[in-house]
């Protein structure tokens, strides 16, 4: 049995991580196995990586250095948690994945798109997620609710030209590949956020189902 793989893609503040366990809670409430998870992270030895990712520091972290982490991450996420999960035939809801390294290393770092597709092969084989829900929002929303939370972490403190790059990055993927991409409208009221969701679950439902 192989399950379905679905990520969660968009800029801080987006609320990717609020909306997930809704969409889990909606999906279990169908009888489905469902695995939460996240990038980077997910497991005990990605979630390392990420405080590595994540810490602000007095050493400028090379691109390079964060493109290689964020796959080395992944490749032990894969490994251990998501493949297996599928595996058993789970719904597998991701909070960022690969997306977000074109986002942020290829688009707000300017890393070569072409480097981190071969990245992306090399770790992920032919493995992509199956649906990607993109929540976009106008860049001052996310920073504002990302903000509110108190202390900003190492992406966080980047300025305003990267997270337009980011935004515009997830925007163009999704254009170009409409049949794997949903876009979510993030800066609506949160029960509106979670009504498109609703509207999307009968096509989650199908692509589960075969
Ligand atoms: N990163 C990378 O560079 N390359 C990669 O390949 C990967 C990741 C995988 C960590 O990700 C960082 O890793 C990330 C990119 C980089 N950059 N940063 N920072 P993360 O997902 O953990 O970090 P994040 O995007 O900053 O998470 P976030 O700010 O928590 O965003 P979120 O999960 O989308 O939002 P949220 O926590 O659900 O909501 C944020 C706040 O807004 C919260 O107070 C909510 O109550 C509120 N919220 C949510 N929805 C609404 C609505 N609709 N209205 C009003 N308020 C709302």
């Amino acid at each position: 049995m192989t399950g379905l793989f679905i990520t969660l893609e968009g800029p801080e503040g987006a609320g990717k991580s609020t909306n997930r366990e809704y969409l889990a809670d909606r999906l279990r409430a169908e009888g489905i196995d469902v695995l939460l998870t996240r990038e980077p992270g997910g497991t005990p030895l990605a979630e390392r990586i990420r405080e590595l990712l994540l810490a602000p520091s007095d050493e400028p972290m090379h691109a390079d250095t964060e493109l290689l982490l964020v796959f080395a991450a992944r490749a032990q996420h894969l490994a251990q948690v998501i493949r297996p999960a599928l595996a058993r035939g789970a719904v597998v809801l991701c909070d960022r994945f690969t997306d977000a390294t074109y986002a942020y290393q290829g688009g707000g770092r300017g890393v070569s798109l072409q480097r981190i597709s071969t990245l992306e092969d090399f770790v992920q084989g032919d493995l992509r997620p199956d649906l990607t829900l993109v929540f976009d929002l106008p860049v001052e929303v996310g920073l504002a609710r990302a903000s509110a939370r108190g202390r900003l972490d190492r992406f966080e403190q980047e300025g305003r030209t990267f997270f337009d790059a980011v935004r515009s990055t997830y925007l163009k993927r999704a254009d170009a590949e409409p049949a794997r991409y949903r876009l979510v409208n993030a800066a609506l009221p949160l029960s509106d956020v979670q009504q498109s969701l609703n509207a999307l679950l009968p096509e989650i439902l199908g692509l589960y189902r075969g």
